[in-house]
């Protein structure tokens, strides 16, 4: 691809130069990968989350006693293995050398965690297997590594999808990267309250933004539309993850 010509920036005011850390070059250089490699479609959907925030937050007691903090993402781990094992086209790899799909029987979900040092993806393995307790505590513990820089190689390894949360800070929808070779990422944007027709009558409702982005060479329109449908519903009702 055509390189940027950088301009002598000094003749503009004052600047420095500092050299990049080994992790912003590392990170810079995937991003660049995947976003040359993959055809991007991003997939938009707000999921009703009314009801799983009171359950939410009806278990504040049980998580002080347990040490534990239920935030609303052990919720969408569960919904998006759920969704993958229904919607097992999103659980590949495309090894485009050999024209084959690599299709996988196992569930592992990177969560993309903000560190003073750079983005860190630490990996939930047999996210289907694990309780909302479970995934609670493994995911705190596994951000609270990457921003202490003590996760080991293997715990950033093996991941099919990525959910990128930007929830607890702010935004509407945004268009993530997928971290290739997956061939789908989630990003999750703040909730808020809007009216939403009930046939009757508008009723306030706390609506989650989700932005699906996809390998469009792995996954059709159709099926992303059917994904985000299904987290819609999964979250919308939180007892249809037990089924
Ligand atoms: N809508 C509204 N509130 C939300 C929310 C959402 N979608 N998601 C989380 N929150 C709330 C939480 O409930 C919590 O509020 P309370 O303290 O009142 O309960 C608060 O926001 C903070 O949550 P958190 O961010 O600490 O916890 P989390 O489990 O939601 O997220 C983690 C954990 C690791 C995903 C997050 O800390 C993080 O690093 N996010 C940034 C990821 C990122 O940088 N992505 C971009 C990658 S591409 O450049």
């Amino acid at each position: 691809i055509p390189g940027v010509k950088l301009p002598d920036f000094s003749q503009f005011g004052e600047v420095k130069r500092e050299a990049m850390s080994r992790m912003m070059f590392a990170t810079a250089n995937n991003m660049q990968r995947s976003w040359l490699n993959v055809p991007h479609v991003t997939q938009f959907e707000d999921a009703d989350i009314t009801d799983m925030e009171d359950f939410r937050k009806a278990q504040k007691a049980a998580g002080e006693k347990k040490g534990v903090k239920m935030t609303p993402l052990p919720f969408l781990l569960k919904a998006c293995a759920t969704a993958l094992a229904e919607l097992p086209q999103f659980n590949v790899s495309l090894d485009m050398e050999r024209k084959e799909v690599v299709r996988k029987s196992y569930i592992h979900i990177g969560i993309a965690v903000d560190t003073p040092h750079g983005l860190m993806v630490p990996v939930i393995r047999d996210v289907d297997k694990k309780g909302l307790w479970e995934l609670a505590a493994e995911s705190a513990e596994l951000a609270q590594k990457a921003r202490d820089k003590q996760l080991k190689p293997a715990e950033m390894q093996g991941a099919c999808f990525t959910i990128t949360s930007l929830g607890g800070i702010g935004g509407t929808a945004f268009t993530p990267i997928v971290n290739t070779p997956e061939v789908a990422i989630l990003g999750v944007s703040k909730a808020a309250m809007k009216p939403v027709w009930d046939g009757k009558e508008f009723q306030p409702r706390l609506m989650l933004p989700l932005s699906l982005s996809y390998d469009h060479r792995a996954v059709n329109g159709a099926d992303a539309a059917r994904f985000t449908s299904v987290l819609s519903q999964l979250l919308g009702d939180i007892r249809t993850l037990l089924l």
